[in-house]
């Protein structure tokens, strides 16, 4: 679908729910460029930039960086695409960086994929990464066509130092508390769209359907 005037989006939910996933199916299906947070930090962490350093620490631990730091990076990179429409994933995190977002951008949907937590642990510890580019894979779910290599670039894939069983408890802990507010403070706006479901495959198809429907709306609106 060409798109005619700018969409700005955001995608939330729990760790491990598939934000990752469906962001990159969102990305291929209506050319939105995702931004991941999450992807944006381990890149720092990899090339040991002072950030990467300092931040390390408590994304290990599965604590919340602070709303300074990935606020500042996050409207910094999204300043440099300014004729691009964008997917936010992983950010905003807490009512203060969702503050910081709708200060400088106009936010015209966000999607919420609500995956119970006892599916999400298992998937979690599952899990294998290409950093560079944040493609992920899992044993079961989407294994990738050669055991341990990236589809793409033939790279070693790679297990986040925070997919550990008592890490992914403390992340969804901090969902909880830091996160869950952030729902209530797009539906009091009127733009949160939920998904629920336990699988993927199963929650797309909606996903899907409905950002063809916003999609168009925003293209007649231009028309
Ligand atoms: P991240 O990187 O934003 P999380 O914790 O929010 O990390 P995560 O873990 O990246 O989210 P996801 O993107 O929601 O999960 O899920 P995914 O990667 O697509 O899917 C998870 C796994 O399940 C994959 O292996 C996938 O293949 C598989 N899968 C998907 N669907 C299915 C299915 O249907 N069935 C099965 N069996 N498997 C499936 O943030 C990391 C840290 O960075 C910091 C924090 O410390 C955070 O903990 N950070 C921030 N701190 C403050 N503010 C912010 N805005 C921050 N952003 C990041
Ligand atoms: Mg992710």
């Amino acid at each position: 679908m060409v798109l005619q005037r700018l969409f700005r989006a955001v995608i939330m939910g729990p760790p491990g729910s598939g934000k990752g996933t469906v962001s990159g199916r969102i990305a291929k299906t209506f050319g939105l460029e995702h931004i991941s947070s999450g992807d944006i930090l381990r890149a720092n962490i990899n090339a040991k930039t002072e950030l990467g350093l300092l931040m390390k620490a408590s994304i290990d631990q599965g604590q919340l960086v602070p709303d300074h730091v990935i606020s500042r990076l996050i409207l910094r990179d999204l300043k440099a695409i300014p004729q691009s429409s964008w997917l936010l994933d992983g950010f905003p995190r807490t009512v203060t960086q969702a503050e910081a977002l709708d200060d400088a951008y106009s936010v015209d949907t966000v999607i919420n994929l609500n995956v119970p937590f006892h599916t999400i642990k298992e998937r979690l510890t599952s899990r294998w990464t290409h950093l560079p580019s944040g493609r992920v894979y899992n044993v079961d779910f989407n294994p990738p066509k050669e055991p341990g290599r990236d589809d793409v670039t033939g790279e070693p894939l790679v297990q986040r130092d925070d997919d550990t069983p008592e890490t992914v408890t403390r992340r969804l802990k901090a969902y909880e508390t830091q996160t869950e507010p952030v729902l209530e403070y797009y539906r009091s706006k009127g733009i949160l769209e939920t998904f629920s479901g336990t699988e993927t495959n199963k929650i797309w198809p909606h996903v899907e359907a409905f950002l063809h429907k916003k999609l168009s709306v925003v293209n007649k609106g231009v028309a």
